[in-house]
């Protein structure tokens, strides 16, 4: 059975642009892969953040990821920094991979304009997300469209490694959806929804309440032409509201494009979609949080069985490097 990773930030909730580029399909590969999922807490240290709010992130991330569909006896759930593999495969990624193609990562570039004082961990977070990858043998990994490009270094940095020490890592392939691997903030459509950045209004929670979830998408910006037609560059916030459209009713955009005349039609309707897509995840998301005991067992058991993999995988990559094996 190949194997998917795949990983989220704790870094502040969980919006539709995750949901809908990366969890479904992580819900759905549980039954085709040996999947694990991975919550990325070292890669959130990469930004600043109030150490008792981090931990409370991180358990608030694992059930939502067991809200939305996860099942620990179909797929390893665990928390990056419970692995020690993690940053000593890094390590030896660090010492493979150049300044030149770490220098070239957009996401790197867009967050530390938007941050001063940018932490070395920001510059090194793709080999981190390499040595995740890697660790697992993962032949698969889920990611929405801004992941790309990350992924091609993984590949680099893994093919890379294998030819100068032998074939140590499996080569990895991104999985981005067709509809939905870029989901847009509904007040400045011409960037992604994010966790990082603030944008209340623009950024649809999924545990959002009805009453915000059909404010935000009745303030959503779109355009004053008021022509009704799916085209991405020209009108991209109305572009972002067929996307929804089509995801929450598995139509293709410009289906949904025919389907209405006026905007406020399409954002009612769209508002009742994504209040009723979201609320079983909801309900599920106040069970386990109600029952930390339970998420934790889930958490330290996946840990376990994720801790014997990347053993493994570690113990490989060292011995072909060239340090001395422990005795
Ligand atoms: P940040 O903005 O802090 O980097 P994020 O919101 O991008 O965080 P991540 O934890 O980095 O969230 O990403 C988890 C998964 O969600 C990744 O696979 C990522 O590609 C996907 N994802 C994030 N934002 C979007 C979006 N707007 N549209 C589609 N997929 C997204
Ligand atoms: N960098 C990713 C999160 C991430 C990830 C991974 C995704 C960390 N490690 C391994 C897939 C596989 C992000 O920002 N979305």
């Amino acid at each position: 059975m190949v194997r998917v990773l795949s990983g989220i930030q704790p870094s502040g909730a969980l919006h539709l642009g995750n949901y809908i580029g990366a969890l479904r399909q992580w819900v759905a590969f549980q039954d085709e892969y040996d999947a694990f999922y991975c919550i990325v807490d070292l890669h959130a240290l990469t930004l600043e953040g109030d150490p008792a709010e981090r931990r409370d992130r991180a358990f608030e991330a694992a059930c939502n990821l067991l809200a939305t569909g996860l099942d620990p006896t179909r797929c390893t759930l665990f928390c990056q920094s419970h692995v020690p593999e993690h940053t000593r495969l890094t390590w030896l990624l660090e010492c493979t991979a150049t300044m030149g193609e770490l220098n070239r990562m957009t996401q790197f570039k867009d967050k530390s304009r938007r941050h001063e004082a940018v932490r070395v961990g920001l510059f090194t977070y793709p080999v981190l997300m390499a040595a995740d990858i890697l660790l697992y043998d993962a032949g698969a990994v889920p990611v929405g469209d801004d992941q790309r490009q990350h992924l091609e270094l993984t590949r680099e940095v893994a093919q890379r490694f294998n030819n100068r020490y032998g074939e140590v890592f499996t080569i990895p392939e991104a999985v981005i959806p067709t509809v939905g691997a870029r989901v847009m903030d509904l007040q400045h459509p011409e960037r992604k929804m994010s966790k990082s950045v603030e944008s209340p209004l623009g950024t649809v929670n999924v545990l959002d309440p009805p009453e915000q979830i059909e404010h935000k998408v009745k303030r959503a910006v779109t355009d004053t032409d008021g022509e009704m037609r799916y085209d991405p560059d020209a009108k991209p916030g109305l572009a972002t509201l067929l996307d929804l459209m089509a995801v929450a009713t598995g139509r293709r955009p410009q289906e949904v494009a025919q389907d209405y005349g006026r905007y406020g039609d399409l954002k009612r309707d769209l508002a009742a979609a994504l209040v009723e897509l979201l609320e079983p995840i909801q309900k599920r998301y106040a069970e386990f949080a109600d029952d930390r005991g339970a998420v934790e067992r889930v958490l330290a058991a996946g840990a376990e069985h994720a801790h014997e993999v990347a053993q493994a995988t570690y113990a490989r990559a060292a011995a072909a490097i060239g340090l001395l094996p422990p005795a």
